[in-house]
């Protein structure tokens, strides 16, 4: 990695968030965090080149041309990609990414996909660059990038509503985020799981998950949670993560709000780096971009002043309180009275506002949980999706204040996964890769 300059004041936090990074660096990606996450993950990735870009862009712009090397042929870029090392044979046996027959023949993959946050990142990282490297670096991921929202738009909206479905919760990124917990304990779980759960074996099985040999149970899923987000994978893995087939049956087919939101910021990215080299974008997409944008108008509730996600087949709000709620202001298209409204949620001090924000589910949320990972934690990437969000929308010392607190965390706690948003506690794995990838983000700008 090449040497850097020390921002004035936090010498120490940047050097330290540097090492992290290559601590956790394969070459031509970097893991998550060391032991826990051993593979490429998609939406980290893109964090981290986020913050790379200030320390080595040639290595940002690695990190985020190896996400296409998992690239499917229909235009899927998945969540994980896998190392090839022999020790992780089970976690590739798990999925079988190979049993599709659009996957990449020589690297083994998930069959589900995460947040769409690649536009974003490339268009991070072009910022970086001269106008001539610039226009080669976003040719180089066009092609790659334009596949793969023609992708989500083919696949994932099969009505044409402009909105993406989500087929399993680990594509949300928010693993156990509350509303798709409500609709796992409501309605699916599996009758085996429930047995578990009358004979309490799940105390047996947890000294088999790999997770809590680095983190304490009380930061993580439950056992059941696991066993039944296990058997949605393995549910779609036996209709060989065919879109079409596993809607036939959907266990899970959820429009999930922040994935939307993301995807909206997402496609105004994918427009601007088209325009820096003029490439014009096909008409359909473009009107799927259009489509989306106002689609996120149908997901408002008048009477709770707040968007939801939407169950894709019933077309139920789903109207769980979480993380999702502040999404909007990301995605950017919403209207300036409607963000005053989500901002004044966060200057609430029962609901986003405690000493370390922003909490994952609001704090008088019955689901609020301060250590239960996506439950309650507050975690480094959605602070700087808010952040970003409250300045597009001229909230300039909010965000500053955002910032402040995210740093504060860093410097106190160092770069875990995630922090109890009362007393900035680390919590879940250590020198975790967003974590550091984005502090630096934050001290360079
Ligand atoms: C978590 O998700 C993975 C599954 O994809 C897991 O639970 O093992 C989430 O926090 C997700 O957002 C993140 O990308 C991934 C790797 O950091 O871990």
């Amino acid at each position: 990695m090449s040497e850097t300059t020390d921002t004035p004041g936090q010498p120490d936090l940047l050097a330290q968030a540097t090492e992290v990074l290559r601590i956790n660096d394969r070459d031509t990606y970097t893991v998550p965090s060391e032991n826990l996450y051993p593979h490429q993950w998609l939406w980290d990735s893109c964090f981290i080149a986020i913050g790379l870009r200030w320390l080595n862009v040639d290595r940002a712009q690695t990190e985020l041309a190896s996400l296409l090397r998992g690239q499917w042929a229909n235009g899927m870029v998945p969540s994980m990609i896998f190392s090839d090392k022999r020790e992780y044979g089970r976690d590739r046996q798990l999925w079988r990414s190979w049993l599709n027959p659009y996957s990449p023949d020589k690297v083994a993959t998930s069959g589900i996909t995460q947040p769409p946050m690649l536009a974003e990142a490339v268009w991070q990282v072009g910022q970086q660059l001269n106008a001539a490297e610039r226009r080669a670096w976003y040719k180089h991921m066009l092609p790659g990038l334009q596949a793969y929202h023609e992708w989500l738009y083919a696949e994932r909206d099969p009505h044409q509503e402009g909105l993406v479905l989500q087929i399993h919760p680990w594509e949300t990124g928010l693993d156990n985020t509350p509303p798709w917990m409500h609709e796992l304990h409501e309605h699916l779980m599996p009758t085996w799981v429930r047995a578990v759960r009358a004979t309490h074996t799940d105390k047996v099985i947890n000294l088999f998950r790999r997770d809590l040999h680095y983190v304490p149970p009380g930061q993580r899923f439950s056992t059941l949670e696991i066993l039944c987000l296990y058997n949605a994978q393995r549910r779609l893995r036996r209709k060989q993560y065919d879109t079409n087939r596993i809607l036939d049956h959907a266990l899970f087919a959820i429009e999930d709000l922040t994935y939307n939101c993301i995807l909206i910021r997402a496609n105004t990215r994918l427009q601007e780096v088209a325009k820096a080299v003029r490439h014009e974008l096909p008409e359909p997409l473009l009107a799927n971009m259009k489509k989306s944008e106002d689609a996120l108008d149908t997901l408002w509730d008048e009477y709770a002043n707040v968007y939801w996600s939407r169950d894709f087949v019933t077309h139920r709000l789903l109207k769980v309180p979480s993380i999702a709620t502040l999404m909007p202001l990301y995605a950017g298209t919403i209207s300036k009275e409607r963000a005053a409204k989500l901002v004044k949620l966060l200057e609430n001090d029962r609901k986003f506002g405690p000493a370390y924000p922003v909490p994952t589910v609001p704090l008088d949320s019955p689901d609020f949980g301060p250590q239960r990972y996506w439950q309650g934690p507050s975690w480094m990437n959605v602070n700087w999706l808010i952040m970003d969000g409250l300045k597009r929308y001229g909230y300039d010392d909010h965000a500053a204040a955002l910032r402040e607190t995210s740093l504060e965390m860093v410097e106190k706690s160092g770069f875990a996964e995630y922090f109890d948003p009362n007393t900035g506690e680390p919590l879940g794995a250590h020198n975790f890769s967003w974590t550091a990838a984005l502090t630096i983000d934050l001290l360079k700008r």
